[in-house]
């Protein structure tokens, strides 16, 4: 499984601060752990909700020179505006990304699907459209679909997309585990090439046992085909989870990511 790690988020109120300080040690520090911890990308999200555009493109320029001086792992561009997006791809250079993300909505898809085709990147599909996220697994799908013919009319290969099911917490509508669950099933069955993500930690909101339920959730999800996460790596039970699921699902070849981390403790 591809594990991308959450934790460069400026909604945490402590990354927050940190990008506001201009704090490269702690910045460089929360990306270089993550790495150590089995991250594939480090995901970074850098909108602290305060100040100009002009602000956030400045934060972000100097998120991906310090977080690039400090790991090899390659970033997950985590924004929905295309102006961020292509600041942090310009600074990038050469090396491989993830734009996360692109929905079902015309002028975005015109947008970002270009982008990504022009800097050679993966890109993150969300299952939604400008009306929002579907409640229904066929709206979800009918989403993908657009997407999907998006990707062919501008050259994007299936190969470097994954699809994000999206996840909405069950304490608001016990439906949502499933349809989460059954999108990620016809998304693999329909769109065969492309891959899935989802953000997993949504699925627990407001309830007790966090951890147990995301660990529980993941299991289920990489059963059903989840190719990817997004998702804290500095958490022991989630990373054991993934490696769990990974042998369970005969995705570790001769248990060898399973037995390295179990060994260590
Ligand atoms: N899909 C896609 N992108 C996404 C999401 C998704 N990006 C944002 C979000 N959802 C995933 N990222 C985060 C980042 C931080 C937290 C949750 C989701 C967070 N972290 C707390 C912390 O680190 O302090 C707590 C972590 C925990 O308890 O597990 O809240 O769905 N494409």
């Amino acid at each position: 499984m591809i594990i991308v790690g959450e934790k460069i988020n400026a909604t945490i109120p402590l990354v927050s601060t940190m990008i506001q300080n201009r704090d490269a040690q702690n910045l460089a520090a929360l990306a270089q752990k993550q790495a150590a911890a089995g991250a594939d990308y480090i995901d970074v999200n850098v909108a602290v909700g305060v100040g100009s555009r002009e602000d956030e493109i400045s934060a972000m320029k100097w998120a991906v020179e310090t977080i690039q001086k400090s790991v090899d792992a390659p970033l997950c561009f985590d924004s929905a505006d295309r102006a961020i997006l292509e600041t942090a791809l310009d600074m990038n250079g050469d090396r491989f990304a993830m734009i996360n993300s692109v929905k079902a909505e015309e002028d975005n898809l015109k947008e970002i699907i270009p982008l990504a085709v022009h800097h050679n990147t993966a890109l993150i599909a969300l299952a939604m459209d400008e009306q929002g996220i579907p409640k229904t697994v066929r709206d979800r799908l009918s989403a993908c679909e657009k997407i999907a013919k998006a990707c062919q009319k501008y050259g994007f290969s299936l190969d470097n997309l994954f699809f994000d099911p999206l996840v909405l917490p069950v304490s608001t509508d016990i439906r949502q585990g499933r349809v989460t669950l059954d999108t990620l099933t016809q998304i693999k069955k329909n769109f065969s090439g492309a891959r899935t993500v989802m953000g997993l930690s949504n699925v627990s909101y407001g309830l007790p046992n966090r951890a147990g339920l995301n660990s529980a959730f993941l299991h289920m999800a990489i059963f059903a085909g989840l190719d990817a996460a997004i998702m804290d790596p500095l958490d022991q039970q989630i990373i054991g989870a993934v490696r769990t699921a990974e042998v369970l699902a005969g995705k570790d070849r001769h248990c060898r990511r399973y037995t390295r981390t179990f060994r260590r403790k």
